[in-house]
């Protein structure tokens, strides 16, 4: 019998309508034995949860390869420096950044928008590999990110509630990786104001937000700052992967 795309096995409804259940691809995580799929203990330490539309792979990334990711993105922070930006209301964002890939996000007073170039002039490096290889798991093969948006969060470093909104398709998803710290990711609704809820994002952790979850209010308001070991000096990456054109 030929094996599904993907396997998922219903578990629960967890506490605020969030659904949980086993998720992941057949040839990761399915073992067939004489012939019958049986579930991994692996595949059983990871849950797909959606909340608002959003849907979070926790443990998507194992830790040997989020160690190798983090190598990839200091290489492109050596290439493409970190910096922190000014808000289009000339506030200076908390968040250190940079990008990676054809366009990087960019925002001064002149607003929010995506630059062929970082500020010293130089391209943007390309995506690493390892960083499609997620984008070509989960969303595309065919049509890749043309953006992998760096945001570095040290101590005290948050992130308001936006949308994502200055691409020309709504109909690609955006995609982020989560590395290092734990944060609390907040989910709003598409439209401004109203209630709220949080999910934690831990290191390893991929969200997808796409359909109807694509232009939801989303924002990172707390960091654990020093609760994980994979970046030495402690901190939270976040990669954020998007079609821009
Ligand atoms: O850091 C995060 O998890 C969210 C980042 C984000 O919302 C963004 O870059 O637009």
């Amino acid at each position: 019998m030929p094996c599904p795309p993907r396997f998922r096995g219903y578990i629960s409804r967890g506490l605020g309508g969030c659904k949980r259940r086993l998720w992941g691809k057949s040839r990761e995580l399915v073992i067939f034995r004489d012939g019958v799929a049986v579930v991994s203990e692996r595949q059983a330490m990871q849950t797909r949860l959606e909340i608002r539309g959003v849907e979070v792979l926790k443990g998507y990334l194992d830790p040997k390869a989020q160690e190798a990711m983090v190598g990839d993105i200091r290489g492109v922070a050596a290439a493409a420096p970190l910096f922190s930006p000014e808000t289009r209301f000339g506030r200076k964002m908390s968040v250190a950044m940079t990008s990676a890939g054809k366009y990087g996000w960019y925002t001064d007073r002149s607003g929010y928008r995506y630059e062929r170039r970082h500020p010293s002039g130089r391209e943007w490096p390309p995506i690493p590999d390892s960083v499609l290889a997620v984008w070509r798991d989960l969303v595309s093969a065919e049509r890749l990110p043309d953006c992998c948006l760096v945001n570095f969060y040290r101590d005290g470093a948050k992130m308001g509630l936006h949308q994502d909104r200055d691409e020309a398709d709504f109909s690609w998803p955006v995609l982020s990786v989560s590395l290092g710290d734990t944060a609390r990711f907040r989910i709003g609704s598409v439209e401004r104001g109203g209630s709220t809820e949080a999910v934690w994002l831990e290191s390893g952790d991929v969200c997808l937000m796409g359909g109807p979850a694509r232009l939801v209010h989303h924002g990172i308001d707390k960091v654990r700052f020093g609760s994980s070991s994979l970046l030495s000096d402690g901190g939270r990456i976040n990669l954020t992967l998007r079609v821009v054109d």
